[in-house]
This record gives structure tokens, sequence and C-alpha cells, in this order.
């Protein structure tokens, strides 16, 4: 099948570090709960999962925001645990709780029994893909995306979300072996599972390494980066003759940059603790960045959106050179207003022009 060219190609020159005319700007989680269609949606498909596996569904959570907002990327919409379910740990998103496994991995036992899972079950996600890009008509790109091996690993051990990641730590400080094992699985897994998601049609490739930043340095790189960088290594990163970034976000990670921007992507994601000035100059210019709005910025009204998103552009300085794509530092809070979307989104197109010229 061939796709049409994209017509705003803006994204992908400003991850390769290419001259752009502004910055561009997507948000993480810009498909979801802050936005009634998308509520509207959910309730139709019944659950999360229903949403997730069909992919007419998917398309169009997908493309909810990019019909409100001028935004400059899609980013498919599915979750870093499909991964897991795939392999048979059982997920389910408990309404107003968040995702859940029937079957978390907590024995050596377990740990023996998980393998690459057939990619066929996750024909869902790479269909949704398909369609996506399609349905898109070469508006903007679309970013495929996976979990890390590591934060996958945090929930497939603790079977929910957490506040102290006690039980992936205990395994990790008493049984590392373990650990290493599922580490190696997953990473091998999100190789296979982000390469076809870039068959389907994924224009750029993100890890979120959600949390990477509750590990203590060293285990950090052994335990988190490593296996990011493994994944990366993995990728196919030239398709029909088109570059495919990628990016790696690492939730708390500003301590690691001169390391993360080791790992061999061509973009890193960094949270609103991290100073984009002294961050470029930290790793020499040698990647580009995205990020970093503190997404609380959007309950402080339309002055401080407008002055903090300038502050950011400020601080990663030379618009117009490339290696800057603009994005929170972390996801969209479900209660943020979809007025303030619209003042972000205007303000770092109109700001980021203006100081091109
Ligand atoms: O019921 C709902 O509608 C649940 C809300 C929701 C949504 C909209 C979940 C459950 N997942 C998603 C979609 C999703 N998840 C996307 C695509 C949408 C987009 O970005 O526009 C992406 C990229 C993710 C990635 C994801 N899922 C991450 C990494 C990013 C991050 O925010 O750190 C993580 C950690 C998850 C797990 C997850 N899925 C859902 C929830 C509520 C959570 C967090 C659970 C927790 O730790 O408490």
């Amino acid at each position: 099948m061939s796709l049409p060219e994209l017509k705003n190609d803006v994204l992908i020159r400003s991850l390769l570090r290419e001259p752009v005319p502004y910055t561009p700007v997507w948000l993480m989680r810009q498909a979801g709960r802050y936005l009634p269609e998308y509520r509207a949606t959910r309730a139709e498909a019944g659950s999360f999962m229903n949403l997730a596996q069909n992919r007419e569904y998917a398309c169009e959570v997908t493309l909810q925001p990019l019909r409100r907002f001028d935004l400059d990327a899609a980013i498919l919409f599915s979750d870093i645990l499909t991964i897991p379910h795939a392999m048979g740990l059982g997920l389910d998103f408990v309404e107003g709780e968040g995702p859940r496994f029937a079957h978390p991995v907590r024995t050596e036992a377990d740990v023996a029994k998980l393998e690459i899972p057939d990619m066929a079950k996750l024909q869902y996600v790479f269909d949704a893909v398909e369609l996506i890009r399609k349905e898109l008509d070469g508006k903007v790109p679309l970013i495929g995306f996976a979990g890390s091996p590591w934060t996958i690993a945090c929930y497939m051990v603790e079977g929910q979300g957490s506040q102290d990641y006690r039980l992936i730590k205990g395994m990790m400080y008493s049984r590392p072996d373990l650990v290493h094992r599922m580490l190696q699985i997953n990473a091998d897994t999100t190789i296979q599972y982000l390469n076809q998601q870039i068959e389907a049609g994924a224009q750029a490739a993100m890890i979120f390494d959600s949390w990477g930043g509750v590990l203590s340095d060293s285990l950090f790189q052994e335990f988190s980066l490593q296996y990011t960088k493994r994944v990366v290594d993995g990728l196919i990163r030239e398709h029909n003759g088109k570059r495919i970034p990628a990016i790696v976000f690492t939730k708390g990670g500003g301590q690691w940059l001169e390391d993360i921007a080791q790992c061999g992507s061509d973009a890193v994601g960094v949270d609103w603790t991290v100073n984009l000035a002294q961050a470029r100059k930290r790793v020499n210019d040698s990647v580009a960045f995205q990020g970093n709005l503190d997404p609380m910025t959007m309950f402080g009204g339309e002055a401080a959106i407008r002055r903090e998103v300038r502050r950011v552009i400020d601080d990663f300085g030379d618009v117009g050179s490339g290696g800057h794509v603009f994005n929170f530092g972390h996801g969209i809070s479900r209660f943020t207003p979809p007025e303030a979307v619209k003042i972000l989104v205007d303000e770092v197109h109109s700001y980021s022009a203006q100081m091109h010229k």
C-alpha cells in the first residue's frame, strides 16, 4: 500500500536536528481523559481494552486531539502494557483505579515461564497503526511507542501502579538474575513490537521509561538504561527510504543525561526539573531534546501558560536550527481544561516562529 507524503514533517526534521520554521509540539497523553469526546468514545467501547483492541476506536481517539489543536504529531492510541498482556498476564483497567494484572510475576517459576509472545497477539496494534496512517493522509507524522523494559517490568511484578516499587525492588536486590531475565525478554519483545509498528507505518518510535527515575545511580544504568539501549540498538532506523527517529524519555532521568544521550536515540525526552540550555551543553548537542513544560502549568491561567511556554523555548534557545520538540515533562493531567491546550499550542507556534524570523 502506498501512503501519501508527509505534508508537515517539522517534527521529524526537528528530531533529526535539521532546520525548522517553528518549534513543533505534541503532548504526552494528548488523547485521553481530559477530552470529553475521548470519554464519550471510551463509554461507547465499554472498557479501555475494547477501545485499544478495536482499530476503528483506536484510530478515532488518536485523531480526536488533532481535530481540536494544531499539533505536529499524532501518537498511536494504545498502552505500554499491551506487551505483558500478550505474555498472558491478564490486563484489566479498573475504572478509576488504573491497570491491574490478574497474574503478576512474583516467583522464580513465574519468571521461568515468561517468553517472547507471538506478535500475532499484538496484531490489533499494527492494524490500528495502518488505519491511522491511512486516515491521517499525511497531515502529520504518527509516533509509535512502547514502555522501557524496566518500566513494564515494574507493572509485571507489582501487578499495578506503585508508590514505592517494593516488590520489583525487593526482587532486584534479592534475585537480580530473575529481574535481568525478565528485562532481556521484555527488551527482545519490544524490539519486535516497535519494528512491526514501524513496518505498519509508525514514522517515529518513542520509548517511555516512566519509572527509570525511581532507581539509584548505577542501578539505573544496569537495570533500565542498558535494556533501553538494547531496544534502541535493535530498532529499524530507516524504512521506505525515510529515517525513523527514536526518542527515549526517562521521567526523573535528569542526573543521567550524559549516559542517556549515549544510548543511540536521536532525541531524549526530559521532565521539568531539567534546564534545556544546560542539558544541551552537558551532552554537547549530540541529541535533540523533547520537553519539558510542567503539565500543572495548565492550571495557572492563560498568562502563566504563555509565559512558561516562552521560558522553555528561550531556555532551549537557537529556535530554527532544530533539535527541540515542545512537550510536557510528563503526561497531561486528566483535569486539564482543553482550552488551555489551545493556548499552549498557539503560543509554541507563534512565539517560536516569530523568534525564528
Ligand atoms: O481508562 C482510561 O481511559 C485510562 C487512561 C489511559 C489512557 C488514555 C491509560 C491507562 N492509558 C492510556 C493511553 C496511553 N498510555 C497512551 C496513548 C495516548 C496518548 O499518549 O495520547 C500512551 C502513550 C500511554 C503510555 C503509558 N501507559 C505510560 C507511559 C507514559 C506515562 O505517562 O508515563 C504508562 C506508565 C502507562 C500505564 C498506564 N496506563 C493507564 C494508566 C492510568 C497508567 C498509569 C498507571 C499507574 O502507574 O498508576
